[in-house]
């Protein structure tokens, strides 16, 4: 394909309601976009990198500098035939992988159009429709947790996962249980807790948790494989696993029995499906993360999540709960069974609001082959 421009831009987006994690609280978005424009259609990517290196180490702005400087200008000159190529066009650069997932990702989109066939189907999905869970941030109490969750049942989501941190686990974990005993539950503490805090894991294991997912550090596998030997409860790794070799250790190694796989944190389609690909023969379920996604993220999510191995619910949920307005159309809705549809259309199936887009736009910039000296 013939690239004819790549254009970056970041929204401010505000999210309805406040996301606290163990790492901090987000209410105010800036979401980086990248539009490949090509052969008259454009593929659009989302990076999913946070305003804070806190999750990881990129943030909004390392990756529009990776982005505007090495990246684009790079994807810009090469002419991929295939969507595959690009983990091999962005090789020289290490790291930054949100940044290249946003390029990646775009151009998987573009490619689908191109085909005239469904992203999912590009991506070789199977299913026609995913199931979906919610992850729930940290809330002030006890009390507007249960509320919380009252209302993800009553819209009919698969599975609740709970944000938890030293201090904010077992007391509201056993409120919640004891609320719901047959509820599909899990925690997430992103890499809150210490090899000392392993005797006070195993006290989750009373309540028959679907999983824990990421309790200790973000780069780590060995000492989750201690872990994971003392609890019943399976360990579900997400900031640790970067590419399918760190999947490959860790399954290897015991350190979880399920893992999270998010487009960002791998670098994007290529990668997650080789991660897919290996845990599935190795028999570990994955499930689809979220970042905290507008609609283009949203999409992805749900074309990636139609592969085989996405077994478990995903934190894959509506745009509503997220945003007053989505800039895509349809927004992304969940069924009152709790699941989304897989778009049957070509491309990504939810199509682009520029208007709206351009209307949260607070930067913007360009870069054109043409205009590339390396
Ligand atoms: O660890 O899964 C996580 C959001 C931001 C950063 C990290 C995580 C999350 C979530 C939210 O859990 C998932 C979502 O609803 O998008
Ligand atoms: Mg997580």
């Amino acid at each position: 394909m013939k690239i004819d421009a790549i254009v970056l831009r970041e929204l401010k987006m505000t999210l309805l309601r406040a996301f606290t994690t163990s790492f901090g609280q987000t209410l105010q978005r800036r979401i980086v976009l990248v539009e490949i424009r090509a052969e008259g259609l454009s593929g659009w990517g989302e990076c999913t990198a946070g305003e804070h290196p806190f999750f990881s180490e990129e943030t909004t702005d390392t990756a529009w500098l990776m982005l505007q400087q090495e990246l684009a200008p790079v994807l810009a000159l090469s002419d991929p035939d295939h969507a595959g190529k690009c983990p091999e066009i962005f090789r020289a650069v290490r790291g930054h992988r949100m940044a290249k997932a946003a390029l990646e990702n775009a151009v998987w989109d573009l490619e689908a159009q191109m085909r005239e066939t469904p992203l999912a189907m590009l991506l070789g999905g199977t299913r026609q429709s995913i199931v979906c869970g919610v992850s729930i941030g940290i809330q002030p109490s006890i009390e507007e947790t249960l509320e919380r969750v009252e209302e993800e049942i009553a819209a009919g989501y698969r599975r609740v996962k709970l944000k938890c941190k030293p201090g904010w686990d077992v007391n509201m974990l056993e409120a919640v249980r004891e609320r719901w005993p047959a509820l599909v539950l899990s925690c997430d503490a992103n890499s809150a807790y210490r090899l000392r805090d392993a005797d006070h894991l195993t006290t989750f294991d009373r309540f028959g948790l679907l999983m824990i997912e990421q309790p200790l550090w973000a780069d780590d596998f060995y000492f989750h494989s201690m872990l994971q030997r003392r609890l019943e409860t399976a360990i579900c790794l997400d900031e640790s696993i970067r590419n399918r070799r760190d999947a490959l250790a860790a399954i290897g190694m015991g350190s979880c029995r399920i893992i999270n796989l998010k487009l960002g944190r791998v670098g994007g389609f290529s990668e997650a499906i080789g991660i897919h690909n290996a845990a599935q023969e190795r028999g570990i379920p994955v499930w689809c993360g979220g970042m905290l996604e507008s609609g283009v993220g949203r999409a992805h999510n749900v074309a990636l999540s139609s592969l085989p191995n996405f077994t478990l619910p995903g934190d894959v949920s509506a745009s509503r709960r997220y945003w007053a307005e989505d800039i895509v159309e349809p927004e992304i809705e969940v069924s009152s069974q709790g699941e989304i549809e897989v778009p049957q259309k070509p491309g990504r199936g939810y199509e682009v609001r520029p208007e709206l887009i351009d209307r949260l736009t607070v930067r913007k910039e360009e870069i054109r082959p043409l205009a590339v000296v390396r």
